[in-house]
Parts: structure tokens; C-alpha cells; sequence
């Protein structure tokens, strides 16, 4: 395109160029837009041939993959009726009644944000969910809700998937019209790991909405209501959606000798969750230890309790999940959690397929087409492949959870995590490690963030071999991880009974803790000059104006957002490359199509790969559109 525009200019046909001509001539420097798309698209896919994805630290050579097979649907044929166009017509209070009314058991379905979050450490890209999201929605419009973001989602988007978190709600939004969508938040946390101001917290629970969220399950990492209540009120008067606060379920309940977390202490919950104006119940069985006993005794005592719905979700880490679930029907539960069976158990929740058939001709069933379902399960079993380095490697259920209590979305980062530190042999010590500091920490409520502390002590002590006995004779010499001393300062909320106070005084040292919101330390955003410094700053690069969810995304994740925006400025819109492509890069032969924007395709082949030159630079030769394209990468290898 450089050449292309030097013999178009008329200095250079009229022959009056000059030692300073290119310098002089910033015009020779502008390529159309999306010529410069395709440029920076092929410097992303040579990076990636050249010195690999940097997120994918393990390859199979020649591992093979079979393309993923999309279910057929009426493209021409209108959205039938779901929850969305229920909602819209009754709002939220009418809507929890009705749910609360409705013999037949309803489903969510976790497949796009929990279930990839715990299987594959949240690497799903909003692609391969877009190749069925409106096929799905219109094959299966029966279905309650389909949980596809907050969480983990937001920060692996920015951070790792070269994606808007923001984009991709809108555009699942727009694929599926009909069905309620549901988001993971994490009180006044949000989807962080941290306090943030409570205005923040705010506006960006009023985004969510506008971009597309209806069902909001909120829970804080320590049962704290004082985080609950504001982010049930924050959905009350910022949107039309439910809010949907939730109980985070740890111990168990049938055993006599764990008293802590016992019935009575979750009716309490319950009934002050409800007192806080939430919807729906959310019980949010984050490990899996609900077991099918308890679970009959929990939602019967509930549901006698409370006049809200109750909405279970669990994780099948110990594989005996299907069972709790039925007796949890049994009890009156109203929507149960699931994924689609190719990205379904272990650490995921249980298999939607399967739980369908268990309800098959039961009072509660539910009619769905479950032909179809199998043609999804199976779409997802193959994209799952292309996502084989972010496995956990876990390969049965295990009853062991009962004693770590690791929560399923958190087992297969700590894995990661344990490689990593090279620990990966002393894994089966970790999770001992993770249950004991849970006991040294007062036996709390395990789930992000305070999971995240919990495992970066049990790490900090197996990597330096330290046992909990070390912690107690030693501990005012050690240093803890960072993680470790904000919560005991209480930046993270106060636990369910305080804090033991001889191990919080060895790990504070001589820092004083304190017991109100952290949020109250915390400065409100000022969003109107904020916001105007923060898009000078920013527009340019992303060659747009931006927009109050780019300011939130910045809010929540300052570091991460920067590097995403760096990323941005050097390979443009890297989210249509497919899945193979984006982690693997291309082999020299291979043809690939990429639309980079609506309705527009490059076409991309990779036509050579030269050895690296003196200098180290390799030589990509790309055919873009028919055009030969040569980009030089440096070897990192
Ligand atoms: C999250 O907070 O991301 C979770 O999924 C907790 O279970
Ligand atoms: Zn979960």
C-alpha cells in the first residue's frame, strides 16, 4: 500500500521528489482502513507462527482437530417467545412470581461462562459461542437463562482473549433477544478481586443491564451482607432486571460436628436476602458439597422460609451431582444449573443432556428438545479441543473435595497456577495444604476472592516448605503474600464469626485491621472529568471515541486495560481469527477467511515461513486477498 500511494502521488508522477520527499509526506503513510486491518491481522498471525501464542505454554505436535459441527436452524424464522420477552412484559416482581408458580423444573445454562471457567480456565472466545448462540436461542427458547458473563469472563477477555468483555455481551445480547442472560458479580467487588467505590460498582451494574444482562447473581466471597445489600439495591434502581442474591453454600449441613455453617445459619441468610429486596434466591454451591440429603433438607426448609424462588447451582467436581439435584427437585427447587454435556462435569456443572433425561416423564419435566440438545453437546465436545492447554488435567470426580473445598471455577487456575511455580508434582499436597489453611483461617466461605487467598497461602507454604505448625511458632518472621494480609486487614469484608485473632495479629504484624466496607475507604469516581481525561487519552489508539464501558473496563482493571488498549493499537481486532488460528497460528498452506468488519472478508494464506535472518527476524509470507504480504517477526524462541 506504501508503494501503492507513492505512485499515485503527484510530486513523485511529476518527478519533483526530493532526498526528504518520504519524510515530507505524511500522506504516504495513510492506508485505507481496512487494508491497515488486514496488515496489523497478518503481524498478529506471524507473531503467533513465529513465536506461539504467548498464553498457550504447552503444544501437541500435530495434534489434530475435527471442525465442530454447527446444529441447523430456520435463520428466516422469528425469535419464539422465551423468559427475555416474559420479563419485558411482567417486570421483575411479577416475573419472580410467575417463576415461583411454575410446577415444571427450569434450567440455566451455564455452558458459556461457568462451565468453560472451570473446565478450561475461562478461555472460551466469544467466536465459537456466536456460531450457535442464535440457533440455540431459537431452537430451545424454553430455556430459563443462559449464564454467559461476569465472573472470571471479564478479566481472561481483556487479558488474555484480546476481547472486549463489553462487546461481547452486546453481541450475545443480539443473537439471543428472547432468553433472559445472566451474569456472575461479585458484590462490591464486582467482577474484580477487590473492593471498588460503591459508584462504580454502580454505574457498572446499570451498564451491564444496558448492554444486554437481565438476571444478576450476586454473592460476596464471605457471606457479608453489608456486600450483598448494596449491589441488590444498585439492580433495583438502576435496572428493570432481577436481582438475584445469593447464599455461598460451604460445609455441610447434615454433619454434626461442623456447627458453623449450619441450617439455621443459612435460613438466617436467606431471610435477610430476601429483606434486602432481592428477586430470586441464588444458592450457589460454588465447590460442589451440597449433597443430595442436605439438599433435600435445605431447599425444603427454604422453601417453607421464604417467598422467593430459589435458583440452585453446583459444581460436579465430585461427580454424584445429578443426585442432589434430583432431590433438590424433589424439594421444590425452581431452576437448577447445567451445562451442555461437551463441556459438562467434574469442575463444570452436571451435564444439562443427562439431568434432562433423569426428569424424562417426571412431575416436574420440563419439554425439551433433546435430539437437538445432543446436536450442541456434541458442537461443543469438538470446539472444546481447540482449548486442550488450558485443561486441568483432572480425570474423575473426586470425593476428596469434601475435605479441600476447592471451588470447581478455581481448580483448574490453581493447577495452572501450581505448574507454573513448579509445584506441579506436589498438587495432590496443595489441595491438603488449601483445606488446612482453611481451618488456620477459621473454616470460611471459600469462592473468589477469598479462595484466591486462601490458595496463595497454601501455595506460599508448600513452595517454601512450611507446614501450619510453621505458621503458628514462626509466623512473625515470615512475610505473607499480599493477598494473605489484605484479607486479614479486611479488605475483603469480615468473615462469618471475625477473624481468629492470635493468627491475625502473626500475619498483620503491625498493620491495624479494621471491620466497616472497604469500599468506604474508597473515593467516588468522578465520571464526567474522569472520563473526558481517560478518552483524550485513549481514543486516538483505538481510532474510536470511546464509550463509559471502555471508562468501566479501565476502572476495574487499570493494568490490564492499558495492555489490552497496547494490543489493540498493535493488531487491531484480532476476535474473528478462528479459534486454531488465534492459539496455533496457520500451517504454510493453510487458507483462512476473517471478517474484519461487517460483511467484510480478507482471506489469508500462509504461503512461507524463511529461517531467521542475522538479525534474528523471520520472514512470514502471507497471501492476503490474493496479494503477497511479508511481514518480519523477531524470534523469541
Ligand atoms: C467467580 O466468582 O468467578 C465464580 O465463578 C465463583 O464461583
Ligand atoms: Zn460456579
Amino acid at each position: 500500500y506504501f508503494l501503492d500511494n507513492i505512485l499515485k502521488d503527484p510530486i513523485f508522477r511529476d518527478g519533483k521528489t526530493t532526498v526528504n520527499y518520504i519524510k515530507n509526506e505524511p500522506s504516504l503513510f495513510q492506508f485505507p482502513e481496512s487494508k491497515n486491518r488486514a496488515s496489523k491481522l497478518v503481524e498478529f498471525l506471524g507473531e503467533v507462527i513465529v513465536n506461539g501464542n504467548p498464553d498457550v505454554k504447552k503444544i501437541e505436535t500435530n495434534k489434530k482437530f475435527i471442525k465442530p459441527k454447527v446444529p441447523t436452524f430456520d435463520k428466516s424464522q422469528a425469535y419464539p417467545k422465551g423468559t427475555k420477552d416474559l420479563l419485558t412484559e411482567l417486570g421483575p416482581e411479577k416475573f419472580a412470581n410467575w417463576l415461583k408458580n411454575e410446577k415444571k423444573l427450569h434450567y440455566t445454562d451455564t455452558t458459556m461462562r461457568d462451565a468453560h471457567q472451570s473446565l478450561i480456565a475461562t478461555r472460551m472466545r466469544t467466536l465459537d459461542m456466536l456460531q450457535v448462540a442464535e440457533g440455540y436461542a431459537k431452537n430451545h427458547p424454553e430455556i430459563f437463562s443462559m449464564e454467559v458473563w461476569g465472573g472470571a469472563t471479564f478479566d481472561v477477555c481483556l487479558r488474555f482473549l484480546h476481547e472486549n468483555p463489553w462487546e461481547r455481551l452486546r453481541l450475545l445480547r443480539k443473537a439471543m433477544p428472547n432468553v433472559l442472560l445472566q451474569m456472575l458479580i461479585r458484590g462490591s467487588n464486582g467482577v474484580g478481586y477487590t473492593a471498588y467505590p460503591d459508584n462504580l460498582v454502580q454505574k457498572f451494574v446499570e451498564q451491564s443491564w444496558e448492554n444486554g444482562v437481565d438476571i444478576f447473581r450476586i454473592f460476596d466471597s464471605l457471606n457479608w451482607m453489608k456486600s450483598i445489600a448494596p449491589c441488590i439495591e444498585h439492580v433495583r434502581t438502576k435496572t428493570n432486571g432481577l436481582a438475584e442474591g445469593s447464599i455461598c453454600y460451604t460445609g455441610d449441613i447434615l454433619n454434626p460436628s461442623k456447627t458453623k455453617y449450619n441450617i439455621k445459619y443459612y435460613i438466617k441468610l436467606a431471610k435477610d436476602i430476601e429483606n434486602a429486596g432481592a428477586h430470586i434466591l441464588g444458592i450457589k454451591d460454588m465447590a460442589g458439597l451440597l449433597k443430595p440429603n442436605a439438599a433435600y433438607e435445605l431447599i425444603s426448609a427454604l422453601k417453607s422460609e421464604i417467598n422467593i424462588p430459589i435458583h440452585l447451582h453446583t459444581h460436579d467436581t465430585s461427580s454424584v451431582q445429578a443426585a442432589m439435584y434430583l432431590k433438590a427437585a424433589e424439594a421444590g427447587v425452581d431452576v437448577i444449573d447445567v451445562a451442555l454435556g461437551g463441556l459438562s462435569g467434574l469442575t463444570s456443572q452436571p451435564n444439562f443432556n443427562s439431568i434432562l433425561e433423569i426428569f424424562r416423564f417426571h412431575e416436574r419435566e420440563n419439554h425439551i428438545d433433546s435430539k437437538k440438545l445432543a446436536e450442541y453437546s456434541d458442537y461443543w465436545e469438538l470446539v472444546r479441543n481447540y482449548y486442550y492447554p488450558f485443561e486441568s488435567g483432572l480425570k474423575a470426580g473426586t470425593g476428596e473435595v469434601y475435605n479441600h473445598e476447592i471451588p470447581g471455577g478455581q481448580y483448574s487456575n490453581l493447577k495452572g497456577q501450581a505448574i507454573a511455580l513448579g509445584l506441579e508434582d506436589k498438587f495432590p499436597e496443595v489441595t491438603k495444604m488449601y483445606g488446612e489453611v482453611n481451618q488456620l483461617f477459621g473454616d470460611i466461605v471459600k469462592v473468589t476472592p477469598s479462595s484466591k487467598v486462601v490458595g496463595d497461602m497454601a501455595q506460599y507454604l508448600i513452595s517454601n516448605n512450611l507446614i501450619i505448625e510453621d505458621v503458628l511458632e514462626k509466623g512473625d518472621s515470615l512475610s505473607f503474600p499480599q493477598s494473605v494480609i489484605g484479607f486479614f486487614k479486611g479488605d475483603l469484608g469480615q468473615p462469618v464469626g471475625g477473624f481468629p485473632e492470635k493468627i491475625q495479629k502473626l500475619i498483620l504484624k503491625d498493620q491495624k485491621p479494621y471491620t466497616e466496607r472497604p469500599n468506604e475507604h474508597l473515593d467516588p469516581i468522578d465520571f464526567e472529568e474522569e472520563f473526558k481525561v481517560f478518552n483524550k487519552n485513549f481514543s486516538k489508539g483505538m481510532g474510536r471515541d470511546l464509550e463509559i464501558t471502555d471508562f468501566l473496563s479501565y476502572n476495574l482493571y487499570p493494568k490490564v486495560f492499558c495492555d489490552a488498549y497496547n494490543n489493540h493499537v498493535k493488531y487491531g481486532n484480532v476476535t474473528n481469527i478462528p479459534t486454531k488460528n488465534f492459539f496455533y497460528g496457520m500451517e504454510v498452506g493453510e487458507e483462512i477467511m476473517v471478517e474484519i468488519e461487517k460483511g467484510k472478508n480478507v482471506l489469508i494464506s500462509l504461503v512461507s515461513v524463511a529461517d531467521a535472518d542475522v538479525m534474528g527476524n523471520v520472514g512470514v509470507l502471507f497471501k492476503v486477498n490474493g496479494q503477497l504480504r511479508n511481514v518480519l517477526i523477531k524470534d523469541k524462541t
